[in-house]
């Protein structure tokens, strides 16, 4: 991909430098996005249905499942050529910050430093009852598993719909996402909030904004760059035009 020579500029001369992740730059590591159609047994299930407190209320043992195949999923995928380059490009500005709503923990797999992550992390698992974090339990048996320390169901540390994501994350990726020069938008839909917000807000506070994506979104047509093309191929070109 040929870069725009403008935007080239403009890397060459960004002080503050914030990205915004979604699933599309996980999808050439394996992970399915939201939006790819659920394989197998899951695919009778809308993701939306299935990330939900209700949903898990009313079905913990399939909310539980379908987190776990999820997790096997991420174990086994492996940080793509567009992580790499995000977690180089960290180290090349005055004032880089990585948000992401993926939950699979690749980018920091990836050598990334502080990623501030807006819809938690599939690796963590906390107590739906208390919200404290629980590492180890014992296996009994029982699906979803027990909180060791009060006996309520353990759920993935993850946000899930008409849930609220974590304060701090959010308001470090406002003030990051509002305060810099130059904002990225890699392979997300801009379709949910409030993550989608973030891209606009930075339009909005006078950054240059650039959408990276094979399709176009809500934010396509506000964007002063838009780069059409994989992140895994199109990140890499971008690291390659700061080095020239
Ligand atoms: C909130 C973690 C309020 C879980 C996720 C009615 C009731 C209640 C709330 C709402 C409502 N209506 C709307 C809302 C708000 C709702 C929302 O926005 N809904 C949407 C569907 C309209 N938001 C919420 O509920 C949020 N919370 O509002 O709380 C509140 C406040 C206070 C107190 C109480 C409540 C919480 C939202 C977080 C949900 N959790 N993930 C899990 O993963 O299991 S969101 C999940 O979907 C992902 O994290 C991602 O952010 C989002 C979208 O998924 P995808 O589409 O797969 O991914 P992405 O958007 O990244 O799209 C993929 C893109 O990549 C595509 O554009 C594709 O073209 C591109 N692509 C693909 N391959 C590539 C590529 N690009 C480049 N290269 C490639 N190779």
């Amino acid at each position: 991909m040929t870069v725009p020579p403008q935007l080239i500029d403009r890397l060459k001369s960004a002080q503050r430098v914030v990205v915004l992740t979604g699933a599309g730059v996980s999808a050439e590591s394996g992970v399915p996005t939201f939006r790819d159609a659920q394989t197998g047994l899951w695919s009778k299930f809308n993701p939306e249905e299935l990330a939900t407190p209700r949903a898990f209320r009313r079905n913990p043992r399939l909310v539980w499942e379908w987190y776990e195949y999820r997790r096997k999923l991420v174990a086994e995928a492996k940080p793509n050529p567009a992580h790499t380059a995000l977690a180089e490009m960290e180290r090349l500005f005055p004032e880089f910050h990585l948000v992401t709503q993926n939950i699979d923990g690749l980018h920091q797999r990836a050598g990334s430093r502080n990623v501030v992550e807006l819809h938690g992390n599939i690796t963590r698992t906390k107590c739906f009852d208390e919200g404290t974090i629980v590492s180890n339990w014992t296996e009994t048996g029982d699906v979803p598993p027990k909180c060791p320390n009060c006996g309520g169901l353990l759920r993935p540390d993850v946000v899930w719909f008409e849930e609220p994501m974590p304060e701090k994350e959010t308001a470090l990726a406002f003030r990051f996402g509002t305060n810099c020069d130059l904002f990225f938008s890699i392979g997300t839909s801009a379709v949910v909030f409030p993550a989608a917000s973030l891209p606009f807000e930075a339009l909005e506070s006078g950054a240059t904004v650039v959408e990276i994506n094979l399709q176009s979104t809500p934010l396509t047509s506000k964007a002063h760059f838009v780069l059409a093309g994989p992140a895994g191929s199109v990140v890499p070109d971008l690291l390659k035009s700061l080095r020239i």
